[in-house]
This record gives C-alpha cells, sequence and structure tokens, in this order.
C-alpha cells in the first residue's frame, strides 16, 4: 500500500510540474539615451510569495556597485562585500532609509529588505559610488541584457502589466503599464520609451 501512495504522488508531482513552471515573457525595452540595464517586472502575480533563503549580492568593487541594478523579491536578504583596498559605505535615503556603517576589504554586511520599493545605494566615502535595489512583490523580474532584450522565466499563463524601471525613467513614464498575456508558455513585449 505505502509504495503505492507514494508512486501516486510522485506521478502527480510530475504532472503538475509544467503548469508550475510555466512559460516565459520575453521582450525588448528601449529607453532613449540610456545605456544602463534596466528591470521588467510583473507588477502583480498570482499566489503567495515566500522570502528566499539564499542572500543576493552586491560587491564594491573598483569604487562601483557590482551589479549596478539589482532586482529582489521582497523579504531578501542582499550581503554588500567590499572587494577594494579602501573602506566603503552603504547607506540608503529611500523608504526606511538605512546605514549599514563603513567596513574593510574583504568584510561583508547585509541588509534585509522588508518592503517593495526603489532603494538607491549609496557609500558615503565616494559620492561618485550609486546602485539600485528594486524589491519586488513576485519572482517574475528579468533585467534587461546590452541590447535590451530580456526573458522572465516562470510564469503561468495568464494576463499580466510590466512595469519597468530605470533611473532613466521619470514620471508618467515610471508608472505606465504594459499589458501581456502569455498563453501556451509564451508572451511577447517590446517596449519602448
Ligand atoms: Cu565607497
Amino acid at each position: 500500500m505505502i509504495p503505492r501512495i507514494s508512486t501516486l504522488a510522485f506521478a502527480t508531482t510530475l504532472a503538475c510540474a509544467p503548469l508550475a513552471w510555466g512559460g516565459t515573457i520575453t521582450g525588448s525595452v528601449k529607453i532613449k539615451g540610456a545605456a544602463q540595464p534596466a528591470v521588467v517586472y510583473v507588477e502583480a502575480a498570482p499566489g503567495a510569495v515566500a522570502p528566499p533563503s539564499a542572500h543576493a549580492h552586491i560587491d564594491q568593487q573598483k569604487m562601483t556597485f557590482i551589479p549596478y541594478l539589482l532586482p529582489v523579491v521582497v523579504g531578501t536578504t542582499v550581503d554588500f562585500l567590499n572587494h577594494d583596498s579602501v573602506t566603503h559605505n552603504v547607506f540608503s535615503p529611500d523608504a526606511e532609509s538605512y546605514n549599514l556603517g563603513t567596513w574593510a576589504k574583504g568584510e561583508t554586511r547585509s541588509y534585509t529588505f522588508k518592503k517593495t520599493g526603489v532603494y538607491t545605494q549609496l557609500c558615503s566615502i565616494h559620492p561618485e559610488m550609486e546602485g539600485f535595489v528594486v524589491v519586488l512583490s513576485n519572482p517574475l523580474f528579468a533585467t534587461t541584457d546590452k541590447a535590451g532584450n530580456f526573458k522572465i522565466a516562470n510564469v503561468p499563463d495568464g494576463h499580466y502589466a510590466l512595469k519597468v524601471f530605470s533611473k532613466k525613467l521619470k514620471k508618467p513614464d515610471k508608472d505606465k503599464k504594459f499589458p501581456v498575456d502569455v498563453s501556451g508558455g509564451t508572451g511577447t513585449s517590446a517596449i519602448t520609451f
């Protein structure tokens, strides 16, 4: 009896897997005058989202934040590692605002993002340093490549609204929504500002 139950459970898992892991949204984002990547994300997705146990990472290397732009799901902890021989600081004036202090090469400080929103990352020692953490309500997001192309994975079939974050976008562009239908596992979107 026990083997039969586990066989059934295994078969059910296999049958559900394609639905759970869904399809993809592929597309492109063109922003006039923007050389930097953008984050494309599904504004609202069905289902509950658990914060990932794995940490995300931003390195401070050669006086820059790498990556410059980091999308994460709300509840994610980001580790900031200093690779440089000088000390760095990390602070953000956005939302609840924070200052992680100053630390030396090889050391890490962490911050857990509890609310959605865009958090500018700055260093009080090096005013030229700037980065962004984009905290999102669901894991359906992607960063554009150098050509502006993106691919959002694991999207169940359905109707969605895409939004874009780029430092270059001001209101009303930054609030614009781009509808996309995912049907049969695929959806496409060409976004131009
Ligand atoms: Cu610095």
